[in-house]
């Protein structure tokens, strides 16, 4: 596949087509960043509102969990921070998480249907990781001052942005659907996804969204292990719960609730 020369995002346009929205009525837009989710979390202190965003074409220090890195090659890609303020027990906040998952797959099934969802936090196409979210919390006390959600989305990348351990792991909407795609067009769908799912969130909470995560999740019925540091489990996965949990049926019979760890699938391959 070929590439156009790189190129800056059309900022003016996405601003414009989210100037009256409640995700992405400001968008903060950068040439470099460590990471968007560290200048949102800045934003986010010195009082931004709800739906701020920020956007870099490239991240020097970009973040995946429990400090692992997210290679964020310049021009290409999509590497988003929104600012969000629920009004939501701190407990709760995990589960944005997986409602900015269901949103980046909503926005990445219009260009490749196929998309699925890997609990917690991957989106995939084709069996390869095409998404990544990160989400970040700061509370006081019982409450949440904000949640910074943070999207990264291979958009326009090629097999050579990755390094070696990441090429038969890691894929692009592009390759997937083998044509450019258009990121204004992209930024644009992902926020609107997100302020849809997140409206429903914060109306009846995750359990109003869970059907929808579980029909798209590439676990379901799957012969797992998660690793939870220290602890390992296997099973098979019967769903995501109305907390967020992974569910599991183990070799005995009993239900098993996962609230974090690494999940591979142990029964050959995974649905993409
Ligand atoms: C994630 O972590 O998947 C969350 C990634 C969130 C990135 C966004 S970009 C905008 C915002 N600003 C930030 O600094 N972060 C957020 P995790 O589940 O821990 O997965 C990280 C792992 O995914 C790495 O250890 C690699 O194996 C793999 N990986 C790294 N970069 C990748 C990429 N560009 N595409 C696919 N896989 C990648």
């Amino acid at each position: 596949m070929t590439h156009a020369a790189p190129a800056p995002l059309s900022i003016d346009d996405l601003r414009r087509a989210r100037a009256a929205a409640r995700c992405g009525h400001t968008i903060e837009y950068f040439d470099t960043l460590e990471s968007t989710n560290t200048t949102a979390a800045a934003h986010a202190r010195a009082g931004a509102s709800e739906g701020t965003v920020v956007i870099a074409e490239t991240q020097t220090r970009g973040r995946g969990r429990l400090g692992r890195a997210w290679v964020s090659p310049p021009f290409r890609n999509l590497y988003l921070s929104i600012v969000l303020r629920p009004a939501i027990p701190p407990g709760d906040a995990p589960r944005l998480a997986l409602v900015a998952g269901l949103a980046t797959a909503d926005a990445v099934a219009e260009w490749a249907p196929r998309v699925a969802l890997k609990w917690p936090n991957d989106v995939l196409v084709d069996n390869r990781k095409v998404a990544g979210i990160l989400t970040e919390m700061d509370a006081d006390g019982d409450h949440v001052r904000f949640v910074i959600a943070g999207i990264g989305v291979n958009l326009n990348g090629t097999l050579d942005d990755f390094p070696a351990e990441l090429r038969d792991k890691a894929g692009s909407l592009a390759m997937a659907v083998g044509a450019p795609i258009d990121r204004v067009a992209f930024a644009a769908r992902v926020l609107s996804c997100l302020e849809a799912r997140y409206a429903r969130f914060l109306a009846h909470g995750f359990a109003a969204l869970r059907s929808e995560w579980n029909a798209r999740s590439c676990l379901q019925g799957r012969q797992v292990q998660i690793d939870d540091g220290g602890q390992r489990h296997r099973g098979i996965v019967s769903g995501v719960a109305d907390d967020g949990a992974l569910c599991l049926r183990d070799a005995a019979g009993h239900d098993v609730r996962i609230v974090a760890g690494e999940v591979t699938v142990v029964d050959g391959y995974q649905r993409g």
